[in-house]
């Protein structure tokens, strides 16, 4: 038997969750500036499972405030079974987005493998946006906008997976790089106690400072940590290619130090690289900057320096 990759690349060329063009051609982007080689030059071993294209699902109804809905439970399903199957075999599942909207998938996959291990699963969502919406509240109807809420049970739009899906507590769920959150969505994330760091918490206490306490919650925890990253996390001037650009982003250096540490900690699971939009971007630099991003979090560094406690 072949030795099990360290890295497992699931493309997933999802758009529909967005309402625009552009996300499809996301996971195309990414291995054109390099991700796949970006992981090998640091050393492991990398499988790249191409890019998920399921049928829409038959037996869900179109939705009219959750767009696209048999498109997106489709492969929020197919997502799920990948990024499960991914870590289970002891990979790390990088996701290849593609629109927010396939984390509902993979977060899902991996709260189903961290309910095996018993473990809690924590997420990292790094985003402009809060993305807790559900049909009821969302202004868009975009399921982009709802996944957090559905990983966290409180968005049930249709029975997309079991029931008795594992859901993600969202005492556990870390919000960093917030800038836009919709009325009722505000009041949501206060009521089911999202951990949110809105740009104002990063230019007050430094972000090294901020992803220290959510790095020691998770170890404190012994948690699992899916990491979740929106290009639009990022600076607009940094990153243009992204269809919901808010000013006042993370810079090129903030984002890199996020990653830095988290390499650091060792404590990362699973990575989705979400939103890239390619048919909005200035030559490919935003599809660079998230592979660097992506190179940083697996251990690519300036140089080397002493292990400090985190
Ligand atoms: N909050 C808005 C909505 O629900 C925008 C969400 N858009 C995003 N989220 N890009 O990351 O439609
Ligand atoms: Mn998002
Ligand atoms: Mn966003
Ligand atoms: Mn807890």
């Amino acid at each position: 038997m072949s030795k099990t990759s360290d890295i497992t690349l699931i493309g997933v060329p999802l758009e529909e969750g967005s309402g625009r063009g552009g996300c499809a051609m996301g996971p195309a982007a990414l291995r054109i500036a390099g991700i796949s080689q970006a992981m090998i030059d640091l050393g492991y071993i990398v499988e790249d499972r191409g890019d998920l294209r399921p049928a829409p699902a038959t037996d869900l109804e179109e939705l009219p405030k959750a767009k696209k809905l048999p498109v997106v439970a489709a492969f929020t399903r197919a997502i799920e079974q990948e990024t499960y199957s991914a870590v289970a075999r002891g990979s790390v599942p990088v996701l290849l987005g593609g629109d927010h909207s396939l984390s509902m998938g993979s977060v899902s996959g991996m709260a189903r493998h961290a309910q095996e291990v018993g473990r809690p699963l924590f997420v990292l969502w790094l985003d402009a946006h809060s993305d807790f919406n559900a049909p009821e509240t969302s202004p868009s109807g975009n399921i982009h906008g709802m996944p957090v809420a559905f990983f966290c049970g409180r968005a049930e739009f249709a029975p997309i997976l079991p029931s008795n899906r594992p859901l993600v507590d969202p005492r556990h769920v870390y919000q960093v790089g917030i800038r836009s959150v919709d009325d009722e969505e505000r009041r949501a994330i206060r009521e089911n106690a999202v951990n949110v760091f809105d740009m104002r918490a990063i230019d007050e206490e430094g972000i090294g400072a901020i992803l220290r306490r959510v790095l020691n919650d998770v170890r404190q925890a012994n948690a699992l940590l899916h990491v979740s990253l929106d290009v639009d996390f990022l600076d607009p001037d940094v990153a243009p290619g992204v269809g919901t650009t808010v000013p006042g982003g993370a810079t090129f250096r903030e984002a890199h130090l996020i990653m830095e540490l988290l390499h650091d900690s060792g404590l990362v699971s699973s990575l989705d690289l979400v939103e890239l939009n390619p048919f909005l971007d200035d030559r490919g630099r935003s599809a660079r900057i998230m592979v660097d991003l992506a190179a940083s979090l697996f251990g690519k560094h300036i140089l080397d320096r002493p292990t400090r406690a985190a």
